[in-house]
């Protein structure tokens, strides 16, 4: 398993439609294993394919242990009050902004082994699949700003941007925050 460079904004690849994939074959299995790897050493909670240059429509998630890969997904359902919470991601590091979503979606699609799953959740778990499926289809967190916040997200993110060349952001293999940071010296 390898942890891979994620793609930042400017990237066009996080902007374009994904494909649906035809079949879970041992590559695409590869590619989940990889997305994991990476995901866990970016201390994040979900991963698109779309943030690690790839256009398959398949994302990752681990949100408190509810761990899914997910083939194709779709929300098929939302429903319940609009929630407001902050949001980040992976792929514009150290912006944020409040995103509304619908507090409680159903999605569809299918798992590493190539078998229909359904997975219905709310809180942060519904809202990282929201955030997850939105990457397979060009849309990202900041499209969901007002017009100041927006640009404010985007005057921060010009400051930040120089950091990674070719909107490539390296990932430090197995970097975890430590459990006993005293021990880290
Ligand atoms: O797709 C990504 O960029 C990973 C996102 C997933 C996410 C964003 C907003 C809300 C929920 C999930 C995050 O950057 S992962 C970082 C993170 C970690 C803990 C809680 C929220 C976000
Ligand atoms: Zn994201």
């Amino acid at each position: 398993m390898s942890v891979l460079p994620i793609r930042v904004l400017g990237d066009p690849v996080l902007r374009q439609e994904t494909l649906p994939v035809a079949a879970v074959t041992d590559d695409i299995r590869r590619l989940i294993d990889d997305m994991f790897e990476t995901m866990y050493a970016a201390q994040g909670i979900g991963l698109a394919a779309p943030q690690v240059g790839r256009t398959e429509r398949l994302c990752v998630v681990d949100v408190d242990g509810a761990v899914y890969a997910l083939v194709n997904p779709e929300v098929v359902l939302a429903e319940g009050p609009k929630e407001k919470a902050e949001e980040g991601c992976l792929s514009i590091p150290d912006v944020y902004g409040d995103v509304e979503r619908p507090s409680r979606v159903t999605v569809r699609g299918l798992d590493r082994n190539g078998q229909p799953v359904e997975v219905t959740a709310d809180g942060l778990l519904g809202r990282c699949l929201q955030h997850e499926i939105d990457h397979l289809h060009g849309k990202l967190f900041i499209d969901y700003l007002s017009f100041l916040k927006r640009r404010s997200a985007l005057a921060k993110w010009d400051e930040e941007k120089d950091q990674y060349p070719e909107f490539i952001r390296h990932i430090k293999p197995g970097a975890r925050a430590s459990e006993h940071p005293e021990e880290e010296l």
